[in-house]
């Protein structure tokens, strides 16, 4: 149970805290500023404003970063509030001068928090909207199963935090957040809504917070609502302070948002107009100078310190928050509550008066306690003591060993998804270290997927044991559902985007808890597309985890149209911070998934390596596409030389001769097609080849790498593919097959000027039998000799028929 922070603050630490608000604000401001007025921008393009994003969570920033966090709460900070951030822990020391004068410039403080580009401590990386407020919701999830498994007890429990865009509640990966941590559990959770009615480009409808604390409440969240500030309260307490209430919870957003705009005069003729009485309220407001009309009517909790240190001091429990709190836009700028100020930019003119305001001096505008009233020993006597910054936050965690040779029994014909089951099905009965550190996860595609033999070894994961009904009830069931706290498995529900952000929370475990999972998360792998930015962000945060996709492409032919991916493929080559695989057969699969157990536990930061000139040193993730197609498999002995050419993305499986005509580079699922067509072929091209491509994505990462390095005066870089196609004769025509887009393998033919026909799919798909479909789409046998022939001169294809 966690404990209430302390007591109220004393006086003085308020006081200092004001200080800091108020510094926080204009190094924040000033960052922006400078950027755009003051650096050098060569390219004349405005750097971006976001000044009015950010002083909407200045407030709650100071309050949280310099009293209510302790160090191993973590955090996602809205992405327009990441000159507050880099303002917060410069002033902390954890971030550079030179960074913030930089901002938004080359290597400088980044635009929206970023992990793994920004220097100073950022726990969860922002920029596309929802997906940073889902991690944290998974982050306490993941925080519940490490410590449900008996690891990282030594540290304390932390709370996950987002600082949230009104607008941002919008997205709706938040909502599928919601849902599953309702369902799960979920604890030390806080979101903290900045309520300040507009988003981009408007204000935003009204009453959006009874919704939002209905529908919070009803997932089991408390809500607390932080409306009004210290000043408003004790005016509602004066006479006719009712009435002025009753107002301001009936305005409209539009109009408050423009009133705020306008200022003190504008509050007093429209209030005087709307609730004046020639009495009690009419008083009330004439009591007030028009600046302290302004300071009255914006003084909503989400500016007032005392309130929302009250607020976030006196929770005493783990149950899942949702704080409310009302914001202006823009709060002490000059464009605050414009409508249009989200891009907005203060004018040097703007500037200067707030420099004024500050007591700042030309030149010492990034002095950390100009123009404050409190001492500068005393403020920072103040920040060394901030328990947030005190002690380590970001951790490490020992490699976990990862057997040389992954054990399973291969049956003669089998599919890769079969494969992966019995090789998991196989990690899971023995008492291995790296067994007792993966944690499956699926998208309500556990069973399909083939995780259910793992899954009857290793049990569901749940903070507290329910057990199968059916078990219990002896119903006889192929699968054992029994939920415990020592479960292996985290069953969601069916929205593709919790997986990826489960994965993104699950992958950092080792930086955020000192501990390391080894996550692996399948799904059906057309559905990759429906989690797509979020699979991305979690690349971005540097989550290690192993993607198995599966099945794929038409091969998955009954189940037609969209349920088939074509561009998987190609995303795999392009998303940055995924090796992606796709083998054929279940040896070539144990390879791959003893390298990738190994792969996302590197860190290192080396060059790439002048063997492959992959950067493997660095490791990643891993995407595994495979098939539920039966093939047939190859009897043959796994010598390191072919375990490393599986690894490195392609291998001979059968060489080219001298005078060959004709290469197959095939990948995946087709291998019956390639090595069918290279058969009936034979007769009438010589010494044709076949080339088993494992990894497209890896072929291309590594000559592209290559041909960088020679461009560099490195001449004899030599990549994987450049080394296995040298030999070709220039003559020989390649002919690529993949089911999926046929660009994954059309480059081939650069590499070294080969002619290259690249076979695979480009259309919605049929239902239909897989020869079927193959015979559609054009990647069966018979399409690959035609495109043979078709490339490369010499005399008919004996076997050929005539295409569809
Ligand atoms: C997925 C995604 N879509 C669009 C954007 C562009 N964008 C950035 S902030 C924003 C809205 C901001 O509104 P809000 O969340 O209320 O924050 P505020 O600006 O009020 O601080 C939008 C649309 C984005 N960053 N990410
Ligand atoms: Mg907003």
């Amino acid at each position: 149970m966690a404990k209430a922070a302390e007591t109220h603050p004393s006086a003085r630490e308020l006081a200092i805290l004001r200080e800091l608000e108020r510094k926080v604000l204009w190094l924040a401001t000033w960052t922006i500023h400078h950027a755009n007025h003051v650096r050098e921008n060569v390219d004349g393009v405005k750097v971006g404003g976001h000044q009015a994003s950010s002083a909407s969570l200045a407030t709650i920033m100071t309050a949280l970063y310099f009293r209510a966090l302790r160090a191993q709460d973590r955090v996602a900070v809205k992405p327009h509030a990441s000159p507050i951030y880099h303002a917060i822990q410069y002033l902390l020391g954890r971030q550079s001068r030179q960074k913030l004068e930089d901002f938004r410039g080359y290597k400088g403080a980044q635009s929206y928090p970023s992990r793994s580009k920004d220097g100073d401590d950022v726990d969860f990386s922002t920029g596309s909207v929802g997906l940073g407020v889902a991690q944290t919701l998974f982050a306490s999830l993941m925080q519940d199963y490490v410590h449900a498994h008996g690891w990282g007890l030594q540290q304390p429990e932390g709370r996950m935090i987002a600082l949230v865009g009104d607008a941002e509640l919008d997205e709706g990966n938040i909502f599928e957040a919601i849902l599953e941590g309702w369902k799960q559990g979920l604890r030390n959770c806080w979101w903290i809504i900045d309520y300040n009615r507009q988003s981009l480009d408007a204000v935003i409808r009204e009453g959006l917070w009874e919704r939002y604390e209905a529908l919070f409440k009803a997932f089991g969240w408390d809500v607390v609502i932080l409306k009004y500030g210290a000043l408003l309260q004790q005016a509602f307490r004066e006479k006719g302070g009712e009435r002025l209430r009753q107002w301001i919870d009936n305005c409209p957003n539009q109009l408050y948002s423009a009133l705020v705009f306008q200022g003190g005069a504008a509050w007093r003729r429209r209030l005087l107009d709307e609730i004046g009485d020639q009495g009690d309220v009419t008083r009330l407001i004439e009591a007030r100078s028009d600046e302290e009309l302004a300071r009255l009517m914006t003084n909503l909790a989400g500016h007032d310190l005392p309130s929302l240190l009250e607020a976030f001091g006196k929770v005493d429990h783990d149950r899942p928050i949702c704080f409310i709190c009302y914001t202006i836009k823009g709060f002490g700028l000059p464009f605050a509550g414009h409508k249009d100020n989200h891009a907005g930019l203060m004018t040097p003119a703007q500037a200067e008066s707030l420099r004024a305001a500050m007591n700042i001096r030309p030149g010492h505008e990034w002095d950390k306690f100009e123009g404050l009233s409190i001492a500068s020993a005393e403020l920072e006597r103040f920040l060394d003591r901030v328990p947030f910054a005190a002690g380590r936050r970001r951790h490490q965690a020992p490699r976990i060993e990862v057997p040389a040779d992954l054990s399973v029994s291969i049956q003669p014909v089998m599919s890769t998804q079969a494969g992966f089951g019995a090789l998991l099905n196989e990690l899971g009965r023995g008492k291995t270290e790296i067994a007792a550190r993966i944690v499956t996860t699926s998208p309500d595609v556990t069973v399909s997927t083939n995780l259910g033999p793992w899954v009857n070894r290793r049990g569901l994961f749940a903070r507290e044991a329910l057990a199968d009904t059916f078990r219990s009830e002896r119903i006889p069931s192929t699968f054992n559902w029994d939920f415990s706290p020592k479960g292996q498995h985290i069953e969601l529900g069916i929205a593709e985007m919790n997986l990826f952000i489960l994965l993104s929370a699950l992958g950092l475990s080792h930086a955020i808890n000192g501990e390391r999972l080894i996550p692996i998360g399948t799904l059906y792998d057309p559905f990759i597309q429906r989690g797509l930015d979020a699979l991305n962000y979690a690349c971005y945060q540097d989550a290690r985890f192993i993607l198995v996709a599966t099945p794929s492409g038409i091969t998955l032919a009954p189940e037609g149209g969209a349920h088939q991916s074509i561009a998987t493929p190609l995303i795999g080559i392009a998303q940055d911070g995924l090796a992606a695989f796709e083998p054929a057969f279940v040896d070539e699969l144990a390879v791959i998934l003893a390298f990738a157990f190994d792969y996302i536990q590197r860190d290192a930061e080396a060059e790439a390596s002048e063997r492959n000139w992959l950067r493997d040193e660095t490791g990643g993730s891993v995407y595994l596409r495979l098939s539920t197609r039966p093939i047939e498999q190859i009897k043959r002995a796994m010598t390191p030389e072919l375990r490393q050419a599986i690894v490195d993305g392609a291998y001979w499986q059968r060489a080219p001769g001298p005078n060959c005509q004709v290469v197959v580079a095939y990948t995946g699922a087709v291998v019956p097609e390639a090595i069918q067509a290279v058969g009936l072929m034979a007769e009438d091209r010589r010494d044709v080849g076949l080339l088993a491509v494992t990894s497209a994505d890896r072929l291309n990462a590594g000559w592209t790498a290559a041909q960088r390095a020679r461009e560099r005066g490195l001449v004899h870089a030599r990549s994987h593919i450049e080394k296995l196609l040298a030999d070709v004769p220039s003559h020989c025509g390649i002919v690529s097959v993949i089911d999926g887009h046929p660009a994954t393998l059309g480059w081939l033919g650069s590499v070294h000027g080969h002619r290259v026909r690249a076979l695979g799919v480009e259309h919605f798909g049929q239902t239909g039998s897989v020869p079927d479909l193959y015979r559609h789409y054009g990647i069966d046998a018979n399409a690959i000799v035609a495109a043979a022939a078709a490339l490369t001169p010499g005399r008919p294809i004996r076997h050929l028929k005539a295409l569809p």
